[in-house]
Parts: structure tokens; C-alpha cells; sequence
């Protein structure tokens, strides 16, 4: 099979060996359109949560802003890649292969986070006060270490099939830069849970739990077909490919829509704590 699909990722693999059964193939394409659609339900709530923060932390609803207009339309075209690739076979029952239709590839994604990762964590510089280390110092990790483990991720996932040893050595590298990326989100949640009310403390917790739950998800999705193997062979199974579609969607929906929308409590928590209040503002305007 490697001869005619070479460094395609599994799903085509999978594809080509036995197909796709109908409910492989909708839940995938289910999965994925929901996806998108919670993109844009996110865009809604980050644009008309603006004014409930004080200035200073409105950055970070427009952070979430640029990156529910990116992934809504990266994972727009990934759904789209899925139903395009793959066409039904009505004497098998299975869907295989669409013939002279672009094979599926999970690139788009990938190069979605090249937006996504930096945005998402700069977005949560300003909201917390940081008390001990320098805010471009912190910046320019962020940057460098998101990039680089986007980018070697990138490279490693082409080789998924065809040659795993390779596979899981840019696997490895970009797993350094990851474990830099932790490092570097704990001490700013330790910094910004100091001298704020108790209420944002908590919410700055809970970010920290799902930022830990939803970022690990990526690295199993891109583990996926050997964790349904054992040793050097990946698993050419359709639930594989279905558990993969799943765990990206819901590390997406994770990551970028709770994370911002737990960042906007945060941040209302520390207004209300300075003194702004959003209701009194909003009756002044319409009293005018
Ligand atoms: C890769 C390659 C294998 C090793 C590791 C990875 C980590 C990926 C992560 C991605 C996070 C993406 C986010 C996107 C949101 O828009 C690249 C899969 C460690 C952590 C948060």
C-alpha cells in the first residue's frame, strides 16, 4: 500500500484496505462539522461579551475573536477534505477512495495552530498581572516554542505510515517544545492567581486543569494509530480514524471556545473587583 499512497496520513490507508462503513464515515463527517459550527457560535459570544471587561482585557476577547475566524475556516476546508476524498460504494457498502480527488491530510490543522497557538497563549498575558517574570520574555517562549512544535509536528505526521521511526522522532522534538510551553503556562497562571479576588483565582485553576486536559489531547490524536497497535505497526481500523476526528474536535472546542470563555469570567471577575461595572455603564448609556 505504501507504494500508492505513500506518506498519505492513515485514514487513507484505511480507506484503500477495507473502507469505510456508514457510520465510520457520518460520525466522522458529523464530528467535524460540528466543529466549525461551534466556531462560529464562539465568534458570537466573544464579539458580544466585549464590553463586560474592563479595557484592558478586551485584547484577549479579541484574541478569541481572530482565532474562531481562522479555525472556523480551516476546519470548514477539513470537513470539506473529508466528504471530498471519500466517495460511496454501492456494491461494497463501503466508502473508499473518490477517484482523482485529493487524498485526506490533517495539514490543515496544523497549520490552523500556527495561528491558534501563538494567539491563545498571548491571550491570557492580558488578563493575569505578571509579578515576577517579564511579559516579553514570556512572549518571545510562547512564540518560539509554539512555532516549533507545530512546525516539527507538522513534518512528523506525513510519515505516520510510511515510516514510523521518523514519525516519532519529529514526534519527540516537538514534544521538547511542548514541555516548554507547560513550564512556561504554569509560572503564569502562578503569577496571575496573586492579589486578584478569590473568585478569578478559581477560574485561573480551572484554566490550568483544562489547558492540561484539552493541549494533551493534540499529541494522542497525533499518537492515534499506534494506540490502537501494539509496536511499529500502525492500525489500519476505522475506529481509529473516528476516535481521532473526536479527539481533535474536542480538544478544539476545549482549547479555544471554553478556554477564551473561562478567560472572559476571569476577566469580568477582576473588573467588577476594579470597579467597573458593566450594568450601571449600560443604564447611564440608555438614561442619556
Ligand atoms: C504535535 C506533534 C506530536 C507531539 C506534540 C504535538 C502537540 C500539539 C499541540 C497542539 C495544540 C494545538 C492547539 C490548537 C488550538 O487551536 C504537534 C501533535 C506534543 C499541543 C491548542
Amino acid at each position: 500500500l505504501i507504494s500508492v499512497l505513500g506518506n498519505s496520513t492513515f485514514e487513507n490507508y484505511v480507506a484503500l484496505e477495507s473502507g469505510f462503513s456508514e457510520m465510520a464515515y457520518q460520525m466522522s463527517a458529523h464530528v467535524l462539522t460540528l466543529g466549525y459550527a461551534v466556531m462560529l457560535a464562539g465568534l458570537l459570544y466573544f464579539v458580544l461579551t466585549l464590553k463586560t471587561v474592563k479595557a484592558k482585557f478586551r485584547i484577549s476577547s479579541v484574541l478569541s475573536v481572530v482565532v474562531m475566524v481562522s479555525a472556523f475556516l480551516l476546519l470548514y476546508v477539513q470537513q470539506q477534505n473529508w466528504t471530498t476524498a471519500l466517495i460511496y460504494n454501492a456494491d461494497t457498502a463501503r466508502y473508499v477512495l473518490a477517484p482523482g480527488a485529493d487524498l485526506f491530510n490533517n495539514g490543515y490543522r496544523y497549520l490552523n495552530w500556527l495561528i491558534d497557538v501563538p494567539m491563545l497563549l498571548f491571550q491570557i498575558l492580558f488578563v493575569v498581572t505578571l509579578t515576577t517574570s517579564s511579559f516579553s520574555f514570556i512572549r518571545n517562549g510562547f512564540w518560539f516554542s509554539g512555532a516549533g512544535m507545530i512546525i516539527t509536528g507538522y513534518i512528523g505526521q506525513f510519515y505516520e505510515v510510511s515510516n514510523p521511526v521518523v514519525f516519532f522522532i519529529w514526534g519527540f522534538i516537538s514534544t521538547v517544545f511542548f514541555i516548554h510551553i507547560l513550564y512556561l503556562m504554569n509560572k503564569v497562571i502562578k503569577e496571575g492567581q496573586e492579589g486578584i479576588p478569590e473568585k478569578a483565582k478559581g477560574y485561573l485553576g480551572t484554566i490550568w486543569k483544562l489547558f492540561l486536559f484539552s493541549w494533551f489531547l493534540y499529541p494522542g490524536a497525533y499518537l492515534m494509530p499506534y494506540l490502537f497497535s501494539f509496536g511499529l505497526e500502525p492500525a489500519l481500523s476505522e475506529t481509529a480514524v473516528v476516535a481521532r476526528h473526536i479527539t481533535y474536535t474536542v480538544a478544539d472546542i476545549s482549547s479555544k471556545v471554553i478556554y477564551g470563555i473561562l478567560l472572559t469570567l476571569a476577566a469580568q471577575e477582576m473588573s467588577k473587583a476594579e470597579g467597573y461595572d458593566y450594568d450601571t455603564f449600560d443604564r447611564e448609556l440608555n438614561s442619556q
